[in-house]
């Protein structure tokens, strides 16, 4: 899953896709590196930001989905968690819903991926943006984000939406420190067990740049690193601002699983 953030203030990439030619210039690159859904959003969940108007949220994405779908043949999927804007983006083509709400913020989401019969991921977050880094603590965070995930299939399955069509993301660094995106990583085990597709987003992160003890250094290798490690232990599809590093570093370890 490629990311194409139409906003001017993302963590790592704000203000580098805002005008629609350039995000769908961006989008088909990442295609052409391999990705295998493009995932655009229109508002940033950066640690802190507050949230945009669903207008502002259209105005970003619509234009980008219509170009999309005339530049490339490749999935496009909307991030958001508001259903007017998940809505507007179906009708335009997007085929996938990346709602890092896990439908609870907006009493229609559920209601609007049922209708649509699209695939939704739903994510788990603790608190909002605005608070999420603001000290978290768990007593077992695998545990809390497994069974939180299972409880969210579950309400999603309820809602009409066909169990085929969940998957479910740990959410890295949503309201997480270090160490618990690094628990969750090392045990992504137990998020695969709560049953469907697993999607994880550790691109660019900043715990990976701690790790690397530089704030300021790119992240691509480090995302790349990070990645192996999600599919080696289960990930289904992960989510990536720099596609080519990672679908390199993931065929060299599939070729070393597949030797005899
Ligand atoms: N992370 C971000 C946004 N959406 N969706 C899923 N499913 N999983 C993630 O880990 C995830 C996500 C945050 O990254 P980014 O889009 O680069 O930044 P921003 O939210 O500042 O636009």
């Amino acid at each position: 899953m490629g990311v194409i953030n139409v906003t001017p203030d993302s963590f790592s990439d704000g203000g580098e896709y805002l005008h629609p030619e350039i995000a769908v210039a961006r989008g088909v690159a990442l295609a052409a590196e391999g990705a295998g859904l493009l995932d655009v959003g229109g508002e940033s969940t950066r640690p802190g930001s507050d949230g945009v108007t669903a207008e502002v949220e259209l105005d970003r994405v619509l234009p980008v989905i219509r170009g999309l779908r005339e530049a490339t043949d490749v999935p496009i999927s909307i991030d958001t968690s508001k259903a007017l804007v998940a809505e507007r983006a179906i009708a335009e083509g997007a085929a996938f819903v990346n709602d890092v709400t896990a439908l609870r913020g907006d009493p229609r989401m559920a209601g609007v991926v049922a209708e649509a019969g699209v695939p939704v991921c739903l994510m788990h977050m603790r608190g909002t943006p605005r608070t999420m880094q603001d000290d978290p603590r768990y007593d077992d965070v695998v545990a809390e984000v497994a069974a939180f995930l299972a409880e969210r299939a579950q309400a999603a399955e309820a809602s009409g939406i066909a169990r085929g069509a969940i998957c479910v993301d740990p959410g890295i660094g949503f309201g997480k420190t270090g160490e618990h995106n690094l628990s969750l990583l090392r045990r992504l085990d137990a998020i695969v067990a709560v049953g469907p597709p697993v999607v994880v987003g550790v691109s660019r992160k900043r715990f990976l740049g701690a790790i690397i003890g530089d704030p300021d250094a790119p992240r691509a290798v480090a995302t790349a690193a990070a990645n192996v490690e999600a599919v080696r232990r289960g990930a289904w599809m992960v989510r990536v601002h720099d596609v080519r590093e990672t679908r390199e570093a993931l065929a060299v370890a599939a070729a070393v699983e597949a030797a005899p």
